[in-house]
């Protein structure tokens, strides 16, 4: 088992992004899925990736599609990063059981919350999507992922008008000293209801593995790496982020 990231590289790729990352990517240091970033071009744009998908964003709008790509250019491992195995007994059973009592809950500014299987899931409208993991620490990976779109959970449990975001909460620990501080995520409503954002139980036609975020992790593709939250059991309607993290928000 590898050990869990410290707290200050976990959140590097907020605060400074790509100061380490990207010196690594320009030295073509990475080993695995790593083409992007021996390509000058590509390391230009990993370079301004946060603002330059921020303004994508803002000049394509709410429905710009994020790339796909065809099944030949997926490499047979898709990296992993961050954590890749939640501390603690209480995911450890989840995985020996099969994830047999794992669910997930959709609750927050909602008429109807959910609490569903993991067979509920699967038995829901699927979308299956072949994109590109861009990581601000420097590589970038294809995969195929097949899941359920957010917007489908989020129009059964019927989002409340005054609903601004989208928090995913996650089983592993933001770093090892701090026990109570779980993964967190958010996305705004546009990123929420759109069209490639789904809740993934495959990658590369089989289940997710426990590195990539077993049994179920995000994709907002239009999102980086650090967006796609891995080992989801609650996805919470807001309108702000006082209350996120004991009141230290989003
Ligand atoms: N719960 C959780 N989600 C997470 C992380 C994490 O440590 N915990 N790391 C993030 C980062 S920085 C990246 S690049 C991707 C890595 O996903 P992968 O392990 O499938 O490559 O997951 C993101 N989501
Ligand atoms: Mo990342």
């Amino acid at each position: 088992m590898k050990p869990q990231k410290p707290f200050f590289e976990q959140r590097r790729e907020r605060r400074g992004v790509l100061r380490t990352g990207l010196a690594a990517a320009a030295a073509g240091a990475l080993a695995g899925c790593d083409a992007l970033s021996h390509n000058d071009t590509a390391v230009q744009v990993l370079k301004s990736a946060e603002a330059l998908s921020n303004s994508v964003h803002r000049v394509l709008g709410r429905r710009a599609m994020a790339q796909e790509f065809s099944a030949a250019e997926i490499p047979p491992v898709f990296r992993a990063n961050g954590t890749t195995m939640p501390i603690g007994d209480a995911y450890a059973k989840l995985v020996s059981s099969g994830f047999a009592d794992w669910r997930l809950t959709v609750d927050g500014l909602v008429a109807k919350p959910l609490e569903l299987t993991m067979a509920q899931l699967q038995a829901m409208p699927s979308r299956t999507q072949i994109t590109r993991h861009d990581c601000v620490e420097g590589w970038s990976c294809i995969g195929q992922w097949k899941g359920v779109r957010l917007s489908h959970l989020l129009n059964l449990a019927q989002v409340n008008p005054e609903a601004k975001y989208v928090v995913f909460h996650c089983l592993d620990q933001m770093d090892e000293q701090d026990k109570d501080t779980m993964y967190y995520e958010s996305v705004d409503m546009d990123d929420a209801f759109h069209e490639q954002t789904i809740l993934a139980w495959e990658l590369n036609g089989k289940p997710v593995p426990v590195e990539n975020g077993a049994p179920l992790r995000a994709r907002i593709e239009r999102q980086l790496g650090y967006k796609q939250p891995k080992y989801l059991y609650r996805v919470e309607v807001v309108d702000a982020f006082d209350t996120i993290n004991g009141g230290n928000g989003g």
